[in-house]
């Protein structure tokens, strides 16, 4: 299979020459080309939600059932999607924007609840597509603390809660396959630059790698370096099976 032609659309690429985002699109494809390849899920199965924002842009360039939602409410939309229709392969992908400020409150119920979606948040500190409105209107913006979803995801009780950087293809890869595999609400924040208004590379490649998925924050509150792996990989009952329980009761 021709992973790239497989997904690839004709829509001309227009995110800035050399932005992340196009790492996030070529693991989508190669992880959807390797799992069906692998008989795990079907193409026709596959529904990507995205929402509004650079990273929304990502339903132009992806060859799969889709749907364009409201900026910050992907969340809930693949959740409904999912308990349409349980068959399906749901991957909302959306920004920080989307999901920690406008929508948050979607990932922590939806962490709670369990729908078996997976969430995978391009997380580039900034209102991108707005042209980082943060960084112009708030003055005061450089210096404060990054927010940190990762300890917030664990304490919703999200069963798969797993970060990545842009820059480490090979453990993005593996952990967005193993959130797609995963029965359950599944979060994979991705650390990435925003090259126009946020390119903070160089924090970023400061990283640590979590050995274990032993409950833990997201960062080193001393030394302030980004740890990335799986934090928490658990099994529980999913919101479809849920329904289907009680709706036979
Ligand atoms: C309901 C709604 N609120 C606000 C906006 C304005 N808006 C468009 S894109 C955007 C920022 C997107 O930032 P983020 O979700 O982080 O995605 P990025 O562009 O960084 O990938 C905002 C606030 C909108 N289009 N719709
Ligand atoms: S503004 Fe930032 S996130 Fe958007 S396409 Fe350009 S580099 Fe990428």
């Amino acid at each position: 299979m021709n992973k790239k032609k497989d997904f690839g659309t004709k829509m001309p690429i227009t995110w800035c020459p050399g932005c992340p985002n196009n790492v996030v699109l070529y693991v989508l494809k190669s992880v959807f080309g390797e799992l069906i390849e692998a008989k795990k899920i079907r193409k026709q199965d596959i529904v990507v939600v995205t929402d509004i924002g650079c990273a929304g842009k990502i339903y132009d360039y992806l060859d799969v059932n889709a749907f364009y939602g409201l900026h910050g409410r992907a969340i809930p939309i693949a959740t409904g999607i999912k308990i349409g229709n349980p068959a399906l392969t749901v991957v909302a992908v959306a920004g920080d924007g989307g999901t920690y400020s406008e929508g948050l409150n979607h990932l922590v119920s939806s962490g709670r609840l369990n729908p078996d979606i997976t969430v995978i948040v391009i997380n580039n500190g900034v209102l991108a597509l707005t042209k980082g409105q943060p960084t112009s209107t708030h003055p005061s913006i450089e210096g404060e603390p990054i927010f940190d979803p990762v300890p917030l995801a664990l304490a919703s009780e999200a069963s798969f809660v797993g970060r990545e950087t842009a820059f480490n293809l090979r453990d993005l890869q593996s952990t967005v396959k193993a959130a797609i595999m995963h029965k359950g609400f599944s979060l994979v924040d991705i650390f990435e630059p925003c090259l126009s208004y946020n390119n903070d590379g160089e924090r970023i490649r400061d990283t640590e790698r979590v050995c274990d998925d032993s409950l833990q924050s997201g960062f080193d509150t001393n030394l302030r370096k980004i740890r990335t792996g799986v934090f928490r990989k658990i099994s529980r009952p999913t919101l479809e099976q849920k329904l289907k329980k009680k709706n036979k009761s």
